[in-house]
């Protein structure tokens, strides 16, 4: 489907159309015409009468059969725009709605895209409520004023059903995190703007099979897997990926996913440096900020440079040093593995909670059960088997360090 995009902008303000078109992409559309206008709003339009003129005139002669705007407009501006050019018009929220339709899985980000919805269309019904009273909105939805009354009062039943199954969902996830808590092994986030590569290094490190995919928002559900970095064992979750401008109905909504991040013990922030200099620096930023929103500051950061492979050496170290950041950083190339190792070696020694203990244990003490558990929740460095006793050396849990003091008795312990 051909689409026009366009941007109104203040003076001085910069235009976001390079990533508005690739987020039509993502969702199917061919971008054939796109306005840039530096105006302030036009009340009618959003943008100025002689734009409309000419962008309707694209559309007639372009075949366009829709029109994405990346500012939010008015219930009439749409209806003005719309009546105008004969086509639908949308925006950037409806874009972004669209694609996490077609990307959703599970059936907590299905609700909670349905949510998101609902309550776009709550926030605009009141003014499609207050038009249809005064008349100045005919048609909509065919309805007159007591009808969209009650059209208002259906979103809202609506929308307090699915607040309820989220509750539920919500239950059932602290549950699953509590569990996994209660395992004793860290928990690590892949974080970061969307296509920086968090699916492609998720399945190098799991061994998993998650889709990977050059589109924005590939990823809607996270998904947690026991990984070994270095050795060490932990959780390891794929998290949905940031973007600027995050409608705020949708981090809002995408929050839930997001808790995750907020929860972990390390998070692995991705960043594709082979991107121009402002275009990581304002990636970096939007993911910084998103971390500081949804309460994840706090939780240790390593900045994960990656897509190596496309540019030189040079330039990445160059870019780099300019962005002087505080954070522990690797290079890497998630597609082509190259790095990994030392990136391993980084986040393992970030990782808090492991302890490295030599312990002597009783034979009579050292049930098999043990050794599993010291397997896996341990980077074991040397397990010997003596007649009467077995000598561990492990960095571990602390959980599990605790449980080998006591059943080592009378044996050596030592911490260190
Ligand atoms: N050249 C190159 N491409 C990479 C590298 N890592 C990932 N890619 C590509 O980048 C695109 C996005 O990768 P994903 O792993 O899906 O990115 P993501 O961060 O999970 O994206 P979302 O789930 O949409 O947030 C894919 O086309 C990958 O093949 C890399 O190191 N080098
Ligand atoms: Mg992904």
């Amino acid at each position: 489907m051909k689409v026009a995009i366009i941007h109104r902008v203040d003076l001085g303000q910069e235009d976001n159309l390079d990533e508005l078109s690739e987020l039509c992409r993502t969702a199917g559309y061919e971008v054939v015409y796109r306005i840039k206008q530096v105006r302030p709003p036009h009340p009618e339009y959003n943008i100025g009468p002689g734009k409309v003129e000419e962008l309707e005139k694209a559309v007639r002669e372009l075949g366009i059969e829709k029109v994405v705007f990346e500012n939010e407009l008015k219930p009439v501006q749409e209806y003005n725009l719309a009546k105008k050019l004969g086509v639908p018009v949308i925006t950037r929220t409806q874009l972004i709605l669209e694609i996490f339709t077609l990307h959703a899985s599970s059936i907590e980000a299905k609700l909670q895209i349905k949510l998101a919805e609902l309550k776009y269309e709550l926030s605009r019904a009141k003014e499609k409520v207050r038009l249809a009273k005064k008349g100045e909105q005919p048609g909509f939805h065919g309805l007159g004023a007591y009808e969209a009354d009650v059209y208002y009062d259906e979103i809202h039943k609506r929308i307090v059903s699915i607040n309820r199954k989220l509750e539920a969902i919500k239950k059932h996830m602290d549950l699953i995190r509590f569990e996994r808590k209660k395992l004793g092994l860290p928990i690590i986030s892949l974080a970061g703007y969307t296509n920086a590569g968090k699916s492609t290094l998720f399945n190098l490190l799991a061994s998993e099979d998650v889709e990977v995919n050059s589109q924005l928002f590939t990823t809607l559900t996270p998904t947690t897997r026991i990984v070994r970095l270095n050795g060490k064992p932990a959780f390891l979750s794929d998290t949905v990926g940031f973007i600027n401008n995050l409608p705020t109905l949708l981090v809002e909504a995408f929050y839930a996913t997001l808790r995750e991040i907020a929860l972990s013990d390390l998070i692995l922030l991705m960043i594709d440096i082979s991107e121009p200099l402002h275009t990581v620096e304002k990636k970096l930023e939007t993911s910084l900020d998103t971390l500081n929103s949804i309460g994840a500051n706090g939780v240790p950061i390593l900045l994960v440079f990656n897509k190596i492979d496309l540019a030189s050496a040079n330039d990445v170290e160059e870019k780099i040093r300019k962005l002087s950041l505080p954070y522990e950083y690797v290079v890497i190339s998630a597609k082509n593995g190259w790095n990994i190792k030392s990136l391993e070696e980084k986040a393992s020694q970030m990782l808090r909670g492991f302890i490295r203990i030599k312990a002597t244990i009783p034979l009579d003490l050292m049930l098999m059960k043990t050794i599993k558990e010291i397997y896996s929740k341990s980077k074991v460095i040397n397990i010997e088997y003596n007649d009467d006793c077995v000598k561990v050396d492990v960095e571990t849990t602390v959980e599990l360090a605790e449980k080998l003091r006591k059943l080592s008795g009378r044996g050596e312990f030592r911490v260190g």
